[in-house]
């Protein structure tokens, strides 16, 4: 029998999801003439850094693994960068922009539900970028990895935001825009809401969100008509229903996928 919960809590994941991680690739212009591909490059090395040193249990925060794969990038790219320029790329992260809906968007879903963003991020980066872009006041939890030092997709990560918020699994959502964060998520028995902006691809590690939007608006839209509805058996996806019919179809067309 299909059993149904309130979500109480909704958690998020910051750089890609919250704020524009774009941004970068704009001071990435000064240094390397296709700043989309050093930028991309610079973010996947970055990703993989805290994917290995996770593996390899030697933690080190996301500003002290972001230096370095700036330093790979740089060489991967044959550039020549000044330490001026390093300091003044790495120091966009402190400076990110939020996407244009999201402070209205969070403001509406603040009223409802406990809010919490848990991050790769440092917590250096985390108040720096939160109080640049005025999204402070919209979070009760600012929930680093730092905390134990493992990165996301790892379970303890997302366990620890169910100890922080002292929420069921089952009471919370989970929001993301990148995809191994939305696998992670979801294996790990969250229910989860893919921000997909760009209709990127999902990786194939069998696991699928619960809801795919384009937009905070659309997530705002649809959550507070939502019951989370878990069907035992039911390909092992719980539908996220909701009243509002856009986010509904593009549920449906994404589970028949
Ligand atoms: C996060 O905010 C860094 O996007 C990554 O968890």
């Amino acid at each position: 029998m299909a059993t149904s919960r309130r979500v109480k809590g909704i958690a998020f994941d910051m750089y890609g999801t919250l704020v524009d991680v774009g941004a970068v690739a704009e001071a990435c212009k000064e240094i390397a003439s296709d700043p989309i591909a050093f930028n991309a490059h610079w973010r996947a090395k970055q990703l993989e850094y805290t994917l290995l040193r996770s593996l390899m249990g030697t933690y080190q925060d996301f500003w002290r693994v972001s230096e370095p794969a700036l330093a790979f990038t740089i060489r991967r790219f044959g550039l020549q960068v000044s330490s001026e320029h390093r300091r003044r790329l790495m120091e966009t992260w402190l400076h990110p922009k939020p996407y244009p809906e999201v402070a209205a968007a969070l403001s509406r879903l603040k009223e409802r539900y406990a809010l919490a963003v848990l991050s790769n991020s440092s917590p250096k980066m985390l108040r720096a970028g939160l109080q640049h872009t005025a999204l402070t006041p919209c979070f009760r939890w600012v929930i680093s990895v730092d905390a134990i030092r493992l990165y996301k997709p790892s379970p303890s990560v997302y366990q620890l935001a169910v100890t922080k918020m002292k929420l069921r699994k089952e009471e919370m959502l989970f929001v993301s825009s990148n995809s191994f964060d939305v696998v992670g998520a979801k294996s790990f028995g969250f229910k989860v809401c893919w921000i997909n902006r760009t209709g990127a691809p999902l990786d194939r590690l069998g696991v699928k969100p619960d809801l795919l939007v384009r937009s905070f608006d659309e997530l705002a839209a649809a959550i507070p008509n939502a019951r989370l509805l878990t069907v035992p058996g039911a390909n092992h996806y719980t539908i996220l229903f909701a009243l509002n019919p856009h986010p509904l179809v593009e549920v449906q067309r994404f589970l028949s996928d």
